[in-house]
């Protein structure tokens, strides 16, 4: 276990939608070695890289959303602090929430560390040549309480590249109990999962979902596997491919501290990309754009509730 991690050690108070998880159901992510990234990534369904990204750019990232969500009323001051204060002015502020959201999630410091340098060679260096990404960005901040639930991403991008990945990066520290991203162990290789999941659409098949019924320690418990995660810090990042299951624990920071991050997608360059999230006005799903995230609507009380 890492240094970060030993300091942190709530692993027994870990919960999941307010249940909590045996401890022996944690485990720790492992980090990438020197071998090919390629061949780690098929080895363990996904990779954490540290302190591959400028810590120094992901804390400028980190203040300027905190910035926005400040200024629609969402972060007490100092905005720095992430504390929620369970209030928006957001909707009365930005009539068209979408266009609010885009407008956070492609701020300039945001995408120096989304889309810029640095990310670009690991992401070179993960598919030994030119890549692209998506120009849509799923950015997330996840009020104390909160969780995201258990899926697959292959149901809600499979119309380009069958090589895409995504890359989940933390905007700041994200301790243990703070909601961190977690992994279900060996997932990336369940028969079942395929065949649940595979070619599996939710903008064209209604009612589809990428997203498991079951709860995440039953899943686990089922499957005798573990739910790894770890501590993460600024420069920290996570790759992994469309069939590995995650999700995040719940935030259980005291004090009200927001969670934020972001995922995009990348791919090599020479591959088709899913329409719905490239060029200049990703259509998203239900071509609604940013409007179709949950983090685009107001940050208020109830979600500070389980
Ligand atoms: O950040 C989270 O809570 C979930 C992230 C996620 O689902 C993803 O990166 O695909």
């Amino acid at each position: 276990m890492d240094a970060a991690a030993s300091q942190d050690l709530t692993i027994m108070d870990l919960t999941i939608m307010g249940r909590p998880v045996p401890p022996e159901l944690v485990g720790d992510l492992a980090e990438t070695d020197d071998r090919s990234l390629g061949v780690q990534l098929e080895e363990r369904g996904y990779l954490l890289l540290r302190g591959v990204l400028d810590p120094a750019e992901v804390m400028e990232a980190r203040h300027e959303v905190l910035r926005r969500l400040a200024a629609v009323g969402e972060i007490a001051d100092p905005p720095e602090a992430a504390i929620a204060t369970g209030r928006s002015l957001r909707a009365e502020r930005e009539p068209d929430l979408g266009a609010f959201w885009r407008s956070v999630s492609e701020g300039q410091a945001l995408r120096r560390v989304a889309n810029g340098a640095r990310m670009r060679a690991v992401m070179e260096r993960l598919f030994a040549g030119p890549v692209a990404h998506f120009s849509f960005l799923w950015l997330r901040a996840m009020a104390s309480g909160r969780a995201s639930p258990l899926h697959v991403d292959h149901p809600y991008m499979n119309r380009g590249s069958d090589r895409l990945v995504t890359v989940w990066t933390p905007l700041g520290a994200v301790g243990r109990h703070e909601g961190p991203l977690y992994m279900v162990e060996g997932s990336h290789r369940w028969r079942e999962l395929r065949d649940r999941f595979e070619g599996v659409d939710v903008d064209a098949q209604p009612g589809a979902v990428g997203h498991f019924a079951e709860h995440p320690v039953d899943l686990a418990q089922a499957h005798g596997a573990r739910l790894l995660t770890t501590a993460f810090q600024p420069g920290d990042c996570m790759i992994f491919g469309m069939f590995t299951a995650h999700a995040a624990f719940d935030n259980a920071s005291e004090g009200g501290k927001v969670r934020l991050s972001f995922d995009t997608r990348f791919q090599p360059a020479q591959d088709r990309m899913d329409e719905r999230f490239s060029g200049p006005n990703p259509p998203a799903h239900g071509g609604k754009g940013y409007g179709c995230l949950s983090a685009a609507q107001p940050m208020t009380a109830p979600m500070l509730k389980r």
